[in-house]
């Protein structure tokens, strides 16, 4: 323990260096100081590349389509699974367009049937007329993700109302495990698998009891570098509601000893909030909707959500530490219905207006404190649109001040701040200032915990400095970027607080 806490941070020391020598905003100095060393528990390398993500789609498309249900019975016909005219590379457009890294699709729902043949079941798409039987619904979505340049995801359902195995433990898991071995075998790199944890089994129903290890282990086995999503982890973690939002102070860590995915979960308030002494680092995602279903009702056609609320859910998942994962309905014909794409576009294009101009980018930025005195841990490097550069303090500092000065009294609305969480996640209170032009310092919005993305918005003020005050932290704080913006209008009026 002690010898791979020294090495990483020797390793990173060296890093850091080099960095430092090649780094415009941070000046280069022989390193005089190490970096903080990792305050455990830090994030995987999986869990990094997950994070850097954001925001991605959640696909609820299957038999519920055809039924207009959410929770099908699983004794469906196949035939009723009847696309008009899927066309999965329409929906890799439609989110590559909307600035998604990435499509995750319910490849079996609780109903059991699978959009891919399965050997395992005749509930599937090889048993349907669709395609005289011979369509492979992740075949094309995978192949439409990779021709777009975009991440494929599953969710696979555990809960599985046709497999009359379903009960008998040791068999059902036998046919789960094979299940995943197919889903993650034959449409090449996955990037989450999302294990749902529903069951609406009541007090009579059958009680299956899963094999999370054996589960877990597969998905290691043939997609190593997979995020696993469930109620409890063990990579990524249920944000407790399916509204899309994060507590306002989210830690990525939680305790998971004692609990199950889909056999209790630890209370939605620690799912929401994390917990400061978590004993694993296992962030939040938040997935929600863009209609009150996740599946496709035509009903709901007019109830899409409005720009305004997502521009609301962006700040609350993705500005919370957390990713956001947006669900898409697609509808009969097998594509996402216009309303929707018409709406994701919107945010896209309110998303790069508001967040295009980095008004502190490369100001003069000074700091309380930088860490051993050393300009490789000064003010400039939370300035300098590298995300690998941070602002530090030395041990045993738990508080200090970064501060900007503009060139001339510039209007704000909100800023983003994100710490180096490659160091565990660490502050605990912030908060932020302006000074106006007469020299009065005033508080703009204050915060709890900041994790790898924290947006505060604020009624617009112009500033001629930014003051952003780490009040309280677990270890010595570091900022590794401190951005501020002012959203133009029409966005402007859209304020979500
Ligand atoms: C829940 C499921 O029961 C819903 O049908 C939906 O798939 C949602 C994302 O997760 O647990």
């Amino acid at each position: 323990m002690h010898v791979h806490a020294l090495g990483r941070s020797s390793l990173s020391g060296l890093a850091g260096w080099l960095l430092g020598l090649l780094s415009a905003g941070c000046a280069a100095t022989a390193p005089a100081v190490a970096p903080p060393a990792p305050l455990e528990p830090t994030p995987h390398a999986r869990q990094r590349a997950w994070q850097e993500l954001e925001y991605y789609a959640f696909v609820h498309f299957s038999m519920n389509t055809f039924t207009d249900l959410e929770w099908g019975e699983g004794v469906e016909s196949p035939n009723t699974f009847a696309p008009s005219a899927l066309d999965c590379r329409q929906w890799a457009r439609v989110a590559k367009s909307a600035g998604m890294k990435g499509i995750i699709l319910t490849a079996k729902h609780h109903d059991g049937f699978c959009l891919w043949p399965s050997r395992f079941t005749t509930h599937d798409v090889a048993s349907s007329a669709w395609r005289n039987g011979s369509g492979d619904v992740l075949r094309e979505l995978s192949d439409a993700c990779r021709e777009f340049g975009l991440k494929f995801g599953v969710y696979l359902s555990p809960w599985d109302r046709n497999n009359p195995k379903y009960g008998d433990s040791p068999r059902y898991n036998d046919d789960f495990v094979g299940q995943l071995e197919e889903v993650l075998s034959n449409y090449g790199e996955v990037f989450e698998v999302w294990f749902d944890g529903a069951c609406g089994e009541g007090p009579n129903g059958k009680r299956q009891v899963y094999d999370w290890p054996r589960f877990v282990a597969t998905v290691r086995r043939l997609q190593p570098q997979a995020v696993i999503f469930s109620d409890v982890g063990p990579d990524i973690r249920w944000i407790g509601n399916e509204r899309g939002i994060a507590g306002e102070t989210c830690w990525s860590m939680i305790s998971p000893a004692g609990f199950e995915p889909g056999a209790g979960a630890p209370p939605q308030e620690v799912l929401n909030q994390g917990l400061e002494d978590g004993t694993h680092w296992i962030p939040g995602e938040c997935d929600v909707s863009i209609r009150p279903g996740w599946y496709y009702h035509a009903a709901q056609d007019g109830e899409v959500k409005s720009l305004a609320h997502l521009l609301g859910l962006w700040s609350a998942s993705v500005g919370r530490n957390t990713n956001l994962l947006l669900n898409l309905p697609v509808d009969r014909r097998g594509l996402v219905h216009e309303n929707d794409a018409a709406r994701l576009l919107e945010l896209r294009a309110a998303l790069d207006a508001i967040y295009s101009v980095d008004l502190a980018r490369n100001t003069r930025a000074t700091a309380s404190a930088q860490r051993g005195g050393d300009a490789r841990f000064g003010a400039a490097c939370a300035v300098d649109g590298d995300p690998r550069t941070y602002w530090a303090l030395d041990d045993g500092a738990t508080s200090g001040e970064l501060r900007l000065e503009f060139a001339q009294p510039t209007r704000v609305d909100r800023v983003v701040v994100a710490e180096a969480i490659e160091l565990g996640q660490r502050v605990r209170a912030f908060s932020v200032h302006g000074v106006g032009a007469g020299g009065d310092e005033f508080e703009l919005a204050r915060g709890t915990t900041v994790g790898r993305k924290r947006i505060l918005e604020f009624e617009p003020r112009d500033v001629r400095s930014l003051v952003l005050r780490i009040e309280s932290a677990r270890a010595c704080p570091t900022v590794a970027s401190f951005e501020a913006y002012c959203a133009p209008a029409p966005f402007s009026a859209l304020r979500t607080r």
